[in-house]
């Protein structure tokens, strides 16, 4: 880690050996049990985080709904100024915490880079809806009168983001949040605390600088136990979370029973139909990057590939050509394409999923091995796996956070690969390789795909932060991110104004005194 300079990036994003890791703005105090933060590239300690403990969280939350009080008025294109300056530090902090990222979570140094460039891309965006946040306006029935709506803010946000992009699920929920006159509360993957810890030191510069007050941007670090405090608190208007179906199941069920909101961004199974009329250069590059990006972690991850029968073999062949010229390794040198598994549960789920792919009767294309020796001491790296499997497996229809790709394959229409592609229970990304017309409209058609995102000629994952992200069915059903998911985050009024002299009654009523 010494010769990537993880040290000094550290240093400058504000990281001790032991950290607080409850934080109301620049004001931090922690009194809960201490996290230790290993990294999957090396398995060395990083750094100690004091976690939240209950009566911290109780502090948190009087800062933030006593920041909200104040932040709400503040007009939202000065809220966008704001935002405008927590890029302005992501641009200049770029290299240290994409480092940070790739070495806390494992993702390869350009994958790092790339989920920073996200976080400034999603400020970039917000500064710009700072200034749109349209609501309608409508014709009245009734003489002398006019109606509109405005959006206000809502309140806290609580955010519960996941290991597999640290930094910027935060940021999408942050960056819009704050334009929206929302105040945070973020609780971060116990996998990744550091990277949490980096993001709230960043903002809360900006926000020190500007003289606002404390609690606007908070962070809470813990276990489940935390989460379950945020997701039961009445204060909280909106619960933005981010993660597996199991949890998102408690957190949803959770947050209903007090009829608050929730953004769910859950479990994917994504898969790219390859047709006969798919360019196939292209198809390998979009499913190998679909596959072991992230080393298989991502939500968007590619996991199935449903392919024409009558390409199938030349498909396949192209696949475990392109697999054997993967260099995996330390993500921080920037000649490996794949980095390691966040942890010994990862690795554990990705030995399991592949049993239990050949015991359902799957024949491997490429084996999986875990990798040991010199350079992978953390015991976290694996060899990526390909499959040739069935969508009726048990393990086909679940997502296991690793890079095991299954291949299916369909014969006849286009119809037959998008029934297979439908037929799992998660909804988030897809894609259809083809340069047939006909075949890439019905794929996104009232028939076709039925995720949240649905790609023609590109991959799954890697989806650009302008769009709404998210997915249906046990994905979650929420959008985060572009378009108008800024929506969720605020509260929606219709105000109608009689401007005349008499009280006309809506739907023609009569009521004469
Ligand atoms: C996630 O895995 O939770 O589309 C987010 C992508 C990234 C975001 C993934 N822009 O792959």
């Amino acid at each position: 880690a010494t010769q990537f300079g993880i040290k000094a990036a550290l240093e400058q994003l504000g990281i001790s050996e032991l950290n607080e890791g409850t934080s109301t703005g620049t004001n931090s105090f922690s009194s809960g049990a201490i996290l230790e933060s290993y990294s999957p590239v090396d398995g060395q300690l990083i750094a100690k985080v004091k976690t939240t403990s209950a009566a911290d969280y109780e502090k948190v939350m009087q800062a933030a709904t006593e920041a909200f009080q104040s932040f709400r008025l503040i007009p939202a294109p000065q809220r966008g100024e704001i935002v405008r300056q927590l890029g302005e530090k992501l641009r200049q902090n770029k290299e240290a915490l994409g480092k940070l990222v790739s070495y806390e979570m494992g993702k390869s140094l350009q994958e790092g880079y790339g989920e920073v460039q996200e976080m400034i891309d999603i400020c970039d965006f917000a500064v710009g809806l700072s200034r749109q946040l349209h609501g309608l306006t409508m014709h009245s029935e009734r003489p002398n009168h006019r109606m509109y709506e405005q959006y206000h803010s809502l309140g806290v946000v609580g955010i519960i983001s996941a290991f597999n992009f640290p930094v910027a699920v935060w940021s999408w929920n942050a960056a819009l949040a704050l334009v929206c006159g929302d105040v945070c509360v973020w609780k971060p993957s116990e996998k990744t605390p550091l990277c949490g810890i980096a993001c709230q030191n960043i903002l809360a510069k900006v926000l020190e600088e500007n003289k606002l007050p404390e609690g606007i941007s908070c962070l809470i670090n813990g276990d489940y136990k935390l989460g379950e405090l945020l997701t039961k608190d009445s204060r909280i208007p909106l619960i933005s979370a981010t993660g597996s179906t199991r949890m998102g199941k408690i957190v949803a069920q959770t947050v209903a029973a007090r009829l608050g909101k929730t953004l769910l961004e859950l479990g994917g199974n994504n898969a790219i139909i390859v047709t006969p009329d798919a360019d196939i250069k292209m198809t390998v590059i979009g499913a190998v990057f679909g596959a072991v990006g992230t080393a298989g972690q991502r939500c968007t991850s590619t996991r199935r590939l449903i392919i024409h029968d009558s390409i199938y073999d030349k498909v396949a062949a192209a696949l475990v050509a392109a697999y054997q010229q993967l260099r995996i390794g330390n993500p921080l040198d920037e000649k490996n394409h794949v980095g390691p598994l966040i942890d010994f549960d990862a690795v554990d789920k990705y030995n399991k999923a592949l049993e239990k792919a050949v015991t359902e009767g799957a024949k491997i294309l490429v084996d999986g091995a875990v990798l040991s020796g010199s350079g992978y001491e953390s015991g976290c790296y694996v060899q990526p796996a390909i499959v040739e499997a069935d969508n009726a497996f048990e393990i086909v229809q679940q997502e296991t956070f690793a890079p095991v790709l299954y291949l299916l394959k369909y014969s006849g229409t286009v119809e037959n690969a998008i029934a297979i592609q439908n037929n799992v229970a998660q909804g988030l990304s897809s894609a259809i390789m083809t340069n047939n017309l006909r075949e890439a409209e019905l794929f996104l058609s009232a028939s076709g795909s039925d995720c949240g995102i649905a790609n023609v000629n590109i991959g799954t994952s890697g989806a650009e932060i302008g769009g709404a992200f998210g997915g249906e069915k046990e994905t979650g059903g929420g959008r985060e991110s572009g378009s108008d998911a800024w929506k969720v985050y605020m509260r929606r009024q219709t105000n109608t104004i009689n401007y005349g002299s008499t009280l006309p009654l809506a739907q023609g009523i009569k009521f004469d005194l």
